[in-house]
């Protein structure tokens, strides 16, 4: 009898997900259909969570990684009473429906993370590892449950789950759990043309423990392979031999189950095959009561847990931690890297919920806290990760990180190489996690390097990215106050972009106006009309003041407008732009060392950029940067140009 109903269960579960995406006409059904038996043990005997508070602190956490296959998960919620109805169901990938083709954690209760990006999940997996691991070194009744993962062969092949893998062997992170749908299709059909790699030798090299299971139907022997990971010191892998589409009499272990529809008529075919009685979202009440019975034991097991009513630790800032910063010892010169180094340390000083690293380059991005150790697998109370060199494994493991709790994390490495993590800096923005990216030797000006290391797209590329705070501060000053502003953005994250060379530290009477993303640094002769505007941003805006001295001599009347970030100035009042950038002065230039595509919208179509449209060179910073028109010279002559127009 049990075998029977358990039998019904898990047809549910694929009927569910074929009947959504046949009224979609759009979707996956190839691998839930497949996966029915696997995901009805681990939410059944293993996963341990309550639906009626989604965000308990000690559940364990299941990431689809395979986001493709959202309509198994969305299965799975509806029928273990997460706030996931029969009609959100039938909304599968419509306007505005709680079920979007692809899982988003801003959207779905009990959606962990965003996926569809593979490899993405994977990683986050192990950030949600780290995190758990950690918070535990906080107090001793959080953390002590599993991360979860289904991931396919897509996930596999994507270079950043063997980056994040090899990661988590290191750390031996035996809280991890995944079972890899190794059904040996993708979309271009069987995976012999491109993947035939024995992916349990890799992961055992990895230091992984991985479990060979033979048949996805056997949910009773996945189950025990489940139990045996559990009691694993390291991560761990399940390779389950599985058929997309079970099922399906035609579509079965092809390509064709993957990505569409299966069609009415297959439909009904399926329904066949399998004897499902059952029309279109028709759930039988004996499976609903089924479900109910598995729920209610997980509850109870809720409240009896001694962590049923807690919240995680906030960050609670003293608003000192700026001032301590500003009063007690501002240097009169130094490079916005080593500010942002002091700035952290100075947190580091004060909460133990802001954490983070490098890609192998802490010396470099000043990304070390002095007074900690560093995370290793047998303690994971220090504040530094070491995620090796891996910019795109360590941005979607912070990912993971932010999503687990209140924790605070940040990664750096050279702004040249957040193009290797920009997937994953996107989908930070998308998530609204706030994930700071600290992005040192920020232009040109990094010198001897050279043009494989020089940014000169990145800066602009990161602005392209919606809800990203990018922040180029000019200083010490401006760098203390964006991060202020970044730490009280909780769901956006921010890329600070830094210099690698000295600043001088600069005269800011205003202060209080950097977090409104631009404002006056220096104010024209208030008697005279303004005859210029310089914008500039980072290690331009002291030069532009320089330039301001001699502009002024030649009796030039010139404005300096600072703008570390535009993204907040951008939200600021009609009022508060025109007092920056009043419409009716059209002499304006902008002064950065990047592409200048799109300054064209602060300096008007009678404006000016200096930027740079091409490659750096190896040279001394100074010198390049002046080869390059980064001078007082080049301002003043461009203003003569502008006069020309
Ligand atoms: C980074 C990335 N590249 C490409 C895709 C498009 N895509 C979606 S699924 C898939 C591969 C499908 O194979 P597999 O992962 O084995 O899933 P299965 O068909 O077995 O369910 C691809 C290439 C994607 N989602 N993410
Ligand atoms: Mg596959």
């Amino acid at each position: 009898m049990n075998k029977e109903i358990e039998k019904k269960c898990i047809d549910a579960i694929r009927f569910l997900s074929i009947d959504m995406v046949q009224k979609a006409n759009s979707g996956h059904p190839g691998a839930p259909m497949s996966l029915a038996p696997l995901a009805f043990t681990l939410w059944k005997d293993h996963l341990v969570f309550n639906p009626e508070n989604p965000d308990w602190v000690n559940r364990d956490r299941f990431i689809l990684s395979a986001g493709h296959a959202s309509a198994l998960l969305y299965s799975m919620l509806h029928l273990t009473g997460y706030n996931l109805t029969i009609n959100d169901l039938k909304e599968f990938r419509q306007f505005g429906s709680k079920t979007p083709g692809h899982p988003e954690n801003t959207i779905t209760d009990g959606v962990e993370a965003t996926t569809g990006p593979l490899g993405q999940g994977f990683s986050n997996g192990i950030g949600m590892a780290i995190a758990a691991k950690k918070i535990n070194t906080h107090d001793k009744r959080l953390g002590n449950h599993n991360i979860y993962s289904i991931v396919s062969d897509g996930d596999l092949m994507e270079g950043i789950t063997s980056e994040a893998a090899s990661l988590a062997g290191t750390l031996k992170l035996n809280n991890i759990i995944y079972i890899y749908d190794s059904n040996k299709i993708s979309i271009e059909g069987s995976t012999d043309k491109a993947f035939t790699e024995n992916v349990k030798l890799r992961f055992e090299s990895y230091d992984w423990n991985v479990i060979n299971i033979e048949n996805s139907e056997d949910y009773e022997i996945i189950s025990d392979a489940i139990s045996n990971a559990k009691n694993s010191d390291k991560p761990s892998l399940l390779i389950l031999k599985s058929k997309i589409g079970f099922g399906s009499p035609n579509k079965y272990n092809s390509e064709k189950a993957h990505g569409e529809a299966l069609g009415e008529n297959e439909v009904d075919l399926t329904r066949k095959k399998l004897k499902w009685q059952y029309a279109p979202f028709d759930i039988p009440e004996e499976i609903y009561s089924y479900f109910s019975k598995i729920v209610s034991e997980k509850i109870k097991f809720y409240n009896s847990s001694d962590t049923k009513n807690i919240s995680y630790p906030e960050l609670n800032l003293d608003e000192d931690w700026i001032k301590n910063l500003i009063d007690e010892d501002l240097p009169e010169n130094i490079s916005t890297r080593d500010a942002s180094g002091k700035i952290i340390n100075n947190l580091a000083s004060q909460t133990n919920l802001i954490f983070g690293g490098s890609a192998d380059l802490a010396g470099s991005t000043k990304t070390f806290i002095d007074n900690s150790n560093s995370i290793n697998y047998q303690d994971f109370s220090g504040l530094n990760m070491h995620y090796g060199v891996r910019e795109h494994a360590m941005a979607a493991v912070n990912n993971g990180i932010a999503l687990y709790s209140n924790f605070i994390p940040y990664g750096g490495t050279f702004l040249i190489f957040s193009d290797y993590m920009r997937n994953s800096i996107r989908l930070s923005a998308l998530s609204k996690l706030q994930v700071l990216y600290i992005l040192t030797h920020d232009s040109i000006a990094l010198g001897e390097d050279g043009p494989t290391h020089q940014p000169i797209s990145q800066l602009m590329s990161l602005r392209l990215i919606p809800n990203l705070n990018v922040y180029r501060p000019a200083d010490y000053l401006e760098t203390i106050i964006c991060y202020k502003k970044s730490l009280t953005t909780p769901d956006t994250p921010s890329a600070f972009v830094l210099s690698r060379q000295t600043l001088p530290t600069l005269k800011i009477d205003d202060l209080k106006n950097i977090e409104k993303g631009a404002y006056i640094i220096k104010r024209e002769n208030n008697n005279l009309k303004i005859d210029l505007i310089l914008i500039s941003t980072g290690s331009e805006v002291s030069l532009c003041l320089e330039a301001s001295k001699k502009l002024q001599e030649m009796n030039v009347n010139t404005r300096v407008v600072s703008m570390p970030c535009w993204e907040l100035y951008d939200k600021q009042s009609k009022e508060y732009k025109e007092s920056i950038l009043p419409k009716d002065i059209n002499n304006r230039i902008s002064v950065e060392a990047g592409t200048s595509i799109g300054w064209s919208q602060y300096v008007g179509d009678s404006g000016i950029s200096i930027g740079i449209n091409d490659f750096g060179e190896s040279a001394p910073g100074k010198i390049i940067m002046e080869k390059k028109g980064f001078s007082v010279e080049n301002i003043c002559n461009t203003y003569k140009k502008l006069l020309e127009r």
